[in-house]
């Protein structure tokens, strides 16, 4: 019998056998019941950390401010995407919120970081270095359009884009909060 054959056989052998419901293990959670960690349009963006000015954004007062739009490529899975996004600033809001820099040590600025997290509670790290335009001027994105239309649902209301980098792990998509914070002594 040819392999393709056989394995159809089987595949189907096997069907059978669930569908009379001899195997099929009870799901302790219905699905239905098990929310999303996705985020919407009515999901605030909460800026908090050591600032003079945290604060939450809506997806409109987000789309209220200047935005940038950038085709950016990455790695997911893999496999490669190159989409174009729109959005605003990590930096611009970075600072608009104004951390409480330490007057006293050199280039203080460069000790600050912000840790962006997912509604899923996955989160990446960005230093103040690395966006700041004299320095890694990296144009990281909080996208709310991909390719002139909304994100696709599963990636939530607002996401990240990190121009520059090869893997696609630091676009946290879902995104609800920036941390900032000051490393170091
Ligand atoms: N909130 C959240 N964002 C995330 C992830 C995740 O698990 N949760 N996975 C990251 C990884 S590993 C990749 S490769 C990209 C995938 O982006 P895509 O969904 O647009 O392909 O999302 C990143 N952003
Ligand atoms: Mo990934």
């Amino acid at each position: 019998m040819p392999p393709l054959i056989r394995a159809t056989g089987l595949a189907l052998l096997w069907t059978l056998s669930t569908a009379q419901g001899q195997t099929q293990p009870t799901p302790s959670i219905p699905a239905a019941v098990t929310a999303p960690a996705v985020s919407t349009a009515t999901t605030p963006v909460v800026l908090s950390g050591v600032v003079q000015h945290p604060r939450a954004y809506l997806l409109a007062e987000l789309r209220a401010l200047p935005s940038r739009t950038l085709t950016v490529s990455f790695t997911s899975g893999g496999q490669g995407v190159t989409h174009t996004y729109r959005g605003v600033l990590l930096y611009d809001l970075l600072k608009a919120a104004k951390p409480n820099l330490n007057a006293g040590t050199k280039n203080d600025a460069l000790r600050w970081a912000v840790l962006a997290r997912g509604a899923d509670g996955y989160a990446a790290l960005f230093s103040w270095g690395e966006l700041d335009p004299d320095f890694g001027n990296r144009p990281v994105l909080l996208a709310y359009k991909q390719d002139g239309q909304p994100l696709p649902m599963r990636d939530g209301a607002v996401r990240l884009v990190v121009p520059g980098d090869g893997k696609g792990a630091r676009s946290v998509s879902s995104l609800v909060e920036l941390q900032i914070f000051r490393s170091g002594p």
